[in-house]
């Protein structure tokens, strides 16, 4: 399945990807930070045979900040239209690819890429609409490894929308970075107050 996904993804022989990501305002009448936050999936595709495939899939809402204790939800946006899964998977920041070819080989699942991490979110024999939120560690969302799963649409269900809440269970004072183990370009930080 996967790597049907990675053909599908790299399949020009050029590759220009792009992501976007909106930068949350977070403020409360009482000055305490929120205690529910969203992270939604938003974009499309289009491609040029043989010469590239561009992507704008992106978090929207990619700098949340959440109360220590909060809830977090992981959602597919409105308006996306490709039928790919998603992750929100928690990395070091410096797992964070930079350049295409880190892209790419967190695209392989080479070992130790931080990829990997996300795999148990995506489909398998074992789980065929894949797991929503693997928990590593702790209970709740707080380590690396942490990462929430949003089904490809044909898994779905009949769901419209994929949809995940978990409660943010780092310390305040912690900052969360994410990205999507499908998806590496999209990337994000939680800052847990
Ligand atoms: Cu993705």
């Amino acid at each position: 399945m996967r790597l049907t996904l990675l053909i599908g993804c790299l399949g020009g022989s050029g590759l220009a990807l792009a992501g976007a990501a909106t930068a949350a305002t977070y403020s409360s009448a009482h000055g305490q930070p929120p205690a529910r936050a969203t992270v939604l999936v938003d974009g499309n595709g289009t491609f040029v045979a043989n010469r590239f495939v561009r992507e704008t899939l992106h978090f929207v809402h990619a700098d949340v900040t959440i109360r220590s204790g909060g809830k977090l939800t992981f959602e597919d946006g409105p308006k996306l239209s490709l039928p790919d899964p998603h992750t929100l998977t928690i990395v070091n920041r410096s797992e964070l690819p930079r350049a295409v070819g880190q892209l790419d080989v967190c695209f392989a699942d080479a070992p130790g890429t931080p990829c990997l991490l996300g795999a148990p979110n995506l489909p398998s024999p074992a789980h065929p609409t894949g797991v929503r939120f693997v928990d590593v560690g702790k209970p709740g969302l707080d380590e690396r490894g942490d990462s929430l799963g949003l089904p490809p649409a044909a898994t779905d269900n009949g769901i419209p929308h994929g949809k995940v809440t978990v409660t943010v269970t780092a310390k305040p004072g912690t900052t969360l970075y994410f990205f999507c183990a499908v998806h590496p370009w999209m990337q994000g930080v939680i800052h847990v107050k």
